[in-house]
C-alpha cells in the first residue's frame, strides 16, 4: 500500500491527499510535524526536505508535482485526465504551472503568523505526540526566524505574494468564466487549483480548512478576498468533489485538537 508523508496542514500534501481519495487508490497517511520533520524527510524522499512524499507499492517520489506524474504513468488517476497522451501531458503540465500560487498562499497565509508563536505551535503541533510538542515548543524561539528566512517571508515578498494571489484569482475567474471547471470536466487542474486555494478558502468539506479555529487564524490573510468568485468556486468544488475523509484519518483527527 502507499504511504502519504504530510504535514495535516500542508496544501501541497493536500493536492496528493484528495488525488490519492479522488482516484480510489488505497494510502496509509504518515503526518509529520513541521519544524521536526527535516529529521526525517530527506530520508525518506532524498530529495530536500519538503512533503508531500510517497513510499510504497515501488515508490518513493518527493514533490506533489513529480508525484502526479508517476501516479499517471501507472495509471492511477485516469479519471482525472483524459485519454489521450498529448492531452494528459498538458494537462498535468498546467496543473505543475500552480506551484507559484501554492508558494504564494503560504507565504501570505503564514505572515500574520510569524509574530504569533503559540498558534504556529498550535497549527505545527496537530498531530504530534506530548513529547514532540514540547521539543517543538523549546525549539521554536530558533525555528520561527530560520523558517522566516528560508520561505523569504518578509514585506516584499508578501507583497508580491499578495498581487500573484490576487492576478491568479482573477485569472481562474475569467479563464472558467461560467462553467463548472477548467476544463471539459474535472480534472487533474481543478483538483490542484483548489487544493492549493483551500487554506484560504476554508471549503466546509474540508475537516482543518473549514474548521472554524482554522478560518479565525486565516482571516486576516484571506480578508481582501472572502467573496471572490474563485474562492468561492473552490468552495463549492470541495462541496461536490472532495469527499469525505474516514473518521480515524490523520486529518479527521488533527482538525478535532484544534
Ligand atoms: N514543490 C513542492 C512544494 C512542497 C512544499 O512547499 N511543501 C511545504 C509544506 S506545504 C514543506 O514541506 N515545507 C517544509 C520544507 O520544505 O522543509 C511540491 O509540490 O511538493
Amino acid at each position: 500500500m502507499l504511504t502519504l508523508h504530510s504535514f495535516v496542514i500542508s496544501h501541497f500534501s493536500e493536492k496528493i491527499r484528495w488525488t490519492l481519495g479522488a482516484c480510489g487508490v488505497p494510502f496509509r497517511e504518515h503526518a509529520l510535524t513541521p519544524g521536526l520533520h527535516m529529521t526525517m524527510t530527506p530520508f525518506i524522499g532524498r530529495r530536500g526536505s519538503s512533503v508531500p512524499i510517497i513510499t510504497g507499492d515501488g515508490l518513493r517520489v518527493q514533490g506533489s508535482d513529480r508525484i502526479l506524474r508517476r501516479l499517471a504513468t501507472r495509471g492511477l488517476i485516469d479519471s482525472l485526465l483524459p485519454d489521450e497522451d498529448e492531452a494528459r501531458d498538458e494537462l498535468l503540465v498546467a496543473a505543475a504551472s500552480h506551484e507559484a500560487l501554492g508558494q504564494a498562499v503560504m507565504r501570505a497565509a503564514y505572515a500574520p503568523l510569524i509574530g504569533d508563536p503559540a498558534t504556529v505551535l498550535r497549527l505545527w503541533t496537530l498531530a504530534a505526540n506530548p513529547a514532540q510538542v514540547l521539543v517543538l515548543k523549546s525549539l521554536m524561539p530558533l525555528l520561527l526566524p530560520m523558517f522566516r528566512q528560508r520561505f523569504r517571508i518578509d514585506a516584499r515578498t508578501l507583497a508580491q505574494a499578495r498581487n500573484g494571489i490576487e492576478t491568479t484569482l482573477d485569472r481562474i475567474a475569467e479563464r472558467r468564466g461560467n462553467r463548472a471547471y477548467l476544463g471539459a470536466a474535472f480534472g487533474i487542474e481543478d483538483l490542484t487549483v483548489c487544493a492549493l486555494l483551500a487554506p484560504l478558502a476554508g471549503p466546509d468539506a474540508h475537516p482543518l480548512y473549514g474548521h472554524a479555529e482554522f478560518r479565525a487564524v486565516a482571516a486576516d490573510a484571506v480578508a481582501p478576498w472572502t467573496r471572490h468568485p474563485t474562492l468561492v468556486w473552490v468552495r463549492d468544488v470541495y462541496a461536490r468533489k472532495r469527499g469525505a475523509e474516514p473518521a480515524d484519518s490523520a486529518l479527521v483527527m488533527a482538525a478535532a485538537r484544534l
